[in-house]
């Protein structure tokens, strides 16, 4: 169907997407401007954060993109399948821990588990995802002047030359942007119903999960296992290595990394480490996971398995018809400006590889754009501020202590609790969203450090647990990486709106002055 000049409204959109999600509309929703004919500037093959962030900057700069898109929306997995329901989890996995940590005090009455359901969170998202859909469909199409082809399969079928809804649109400039979806593991049992990765785990829930296997030890493993956690469920993290080790918590430093380790300990998610699920049992439909720990082989019981395994690029729509280059594991490897080994031909968003981040998707297409309208834009995606959730909200950005250590001679500290003392010893850090912990259970209330290079002053990483520090990091990343960084006196003279989450600003500020710069 045609939908170009009709002014849809974001509940006109909203109707179309339930429509397609529920097989009623199967046809292409084309939103073309024909009498401009079938040959764009860019065409990005996926409307997710790269492709439609992409798309708008390379409009907004005077070109002309068309977006493709499979699923009957823009905005891709983040507010379908992952990052948004995600954040649903995670805002829950935070009241819920401190409904149980507090029952019996205060307001909050005793904690009962079997209120707090998992598919009826799944449910929840589901019955209203398609409002944020229809809202960037309207924001694309109406307000940023975005063409687009949605609800349809691209087939690429060469550098200038994309097919999809029974057409042939040509284009000077290609951006793939098709992200990417699970690596399955090969397990035995892999394909038995009640195994999910995030994806079918928002598709396809249809029972209350009793007892959990999650299997992997990175983000999307330990934020899953934390919620699940929170609602009472009895929850076994399977990790081959240390949890939060790989990919982009790798990152994280020592001490950051311990506390987290240490809260999820506290809150009874078992945390199998350097053990392997050899294989998943169950005759109709998962029953349990064989695993093998460092103690020996241990049979768990489980209704509910989720794969955090890792993920692998979807390549089909190009591959046959694009000699890319990939690397080991298949991402397609890219420049810094986003351009791959063809020329004329980007790439950008998930299919790029770690970190897999809808804020590094968005800014690789906006990179890519930018470079196809003549402007020379990099983006150095292994230098971001990062994070993830338990049921705290973990952030990193720069180096980490033994990084700096390894770059600078003399290193210093802020760090609260102060080195030496364990969280219990003192009830700070308290914030924005500790407050009720620092006065109950003070040893909860979070972890900080900001690392610094004591001869430039310099404040070379930052790390935090707790809640609603991501705000600060985002700016306070761009200070520090800027080419002459942000030193602890100029941090010291910021103003800070007390109460803060990130403590250390205000820190900054008793240690500035400091002519032989020292740690607390
Ligand atoms: C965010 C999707 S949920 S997008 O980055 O705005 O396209």
């Amino acid at each position: 169907m045609d939908v170009y000049g009709s002014e849809m409204s974001i509940a006109g959109w909203r109707r179309l997407i339930d429509e397609a999600y529920s097989g009623e509309l199967g046809e292409p929703i084309l939103n073309v401007d024909e009498a401009r004919g079938s040959h764009f500037d860019a065409i990005f093959v996926g409307g997710g954060s790269a492709g439609r962030f992409g798309a708008a900057v390379l409009r907004s700069l005077g070109g002309r993109p068309l977006v493709v898109e499979r699923w009957p929306f823009l905005g891709g997995s983040c507010p379908h399948q992952a990052c948004v329901p995600h954040h649903l989890f995670s805002e829950a996995a935070r009241e819920l821990d401190q409904a149980q940590a507090l029952q019996g005090r205060l307001w909050y009455p005793k904690f009962d588990p079997t209120a707090a359901s998992v598919l009826e969170l799944v449910e929840l998202f589901r019955s209203q995802r398609s409002g944020p859909h229809a809202h960037m469909n309207w924001q694309s199409a109406q307000q940023l002047d975005i063409e687009s082809v949605v609800n349809a399969e691209a087939a690429v079928r060469d550098a200038r030359t994309v097919c999809a809804a029974g057409r042939t649109f040509t284009t000077d400039a290609l951006v793939l942007a098709t992200g990417a979806r699970t690596a399955m593991p090969g397990i035995e049992g892999e394909t038995l119903p009640g195994v999910f990765d995030y994806a079918s785990f928002i598709e396809d829930l249809d029972y209350e999960p009793r007892k959990i296997v999650v299997i992997g030890g990175s983000k999307v493993a330990v934020e899953y296992a934390s919620f699940y956690r929170a609602t009472g469920t009895p929850t076994t993290v399977v990790s081959r290595a240390e949890v939060l080790t790989s990919g982009g918590p790798a990152l994280m430093d020592d001490d950051l990394r311990g506390f987290v380790v240490e809260q999820m300990h506290s809150r009874d998610l078992e945390l199998l480490e350097h053990s392997v699920v050899t294989r998943i049992l169950g005759e109709e439909r998962v029953e349990g996971v064989e695993v093998q720990t460092p103690a020996g082989r241990r049979v768990i019981d489980a209704d509910f398995v989720l794969l955090g395994t890792g993920e692998r690029p979807n390549t089909a729509s190009f591959a046959a018809a694009l000699p890319l280059t990939y690397d080991e594991r298949g991402f397609v490897v890219v420049d810094s400006r986003m351009r791959t080994n063809i020329d004329g031909v980007y790439a950008a968003g998930d299919l790029i590889g770690p970190p897999l981040e809808m804020f590094k998707s968005r800014r690789s297409g906006t990179t890519a754009a930018r470079n196809i309208m003549g402007i020379a834009a990099e983006f150095h995606y292994d230098d971001i501020p990062d994070f993830l959730h338990t049921t705290y909200e973990v952030t990193w950005a720069g180096l980490t202590e033994r990084q700096a250590r390894e770059r600078y001679d003399r290193v210093v500290t802020i760090q609260v609790p102060p080195l030496g003392m364990a969280p219990g010893d003192t009830p700070l850090p308290m914030a924005e969203g500790s407050m009720l912990y620092g006065f109950t259970f003070p040893e909860r209330t979070g972890y900080q450090k900001c690392v610094i290079d004591a001869d430039s002053r310099r404040i070379v990483g930052i790390h935090h647990a707790g809640y609603g520090a991501k705000d600060a990091f985002q700016y306070l990343h761009h200070l520090i990486s800027r080419p002459e960084g942000l030193t602890i006196d100029q941090l010291g003279d910021m103003n800070e709106l007390y109460i803060s989450s990130d403590y250390f600003i205000g820190y900054a500020r008793l240690r500035a002055n400091q002519a032989d710069l020292t740690s607390m």
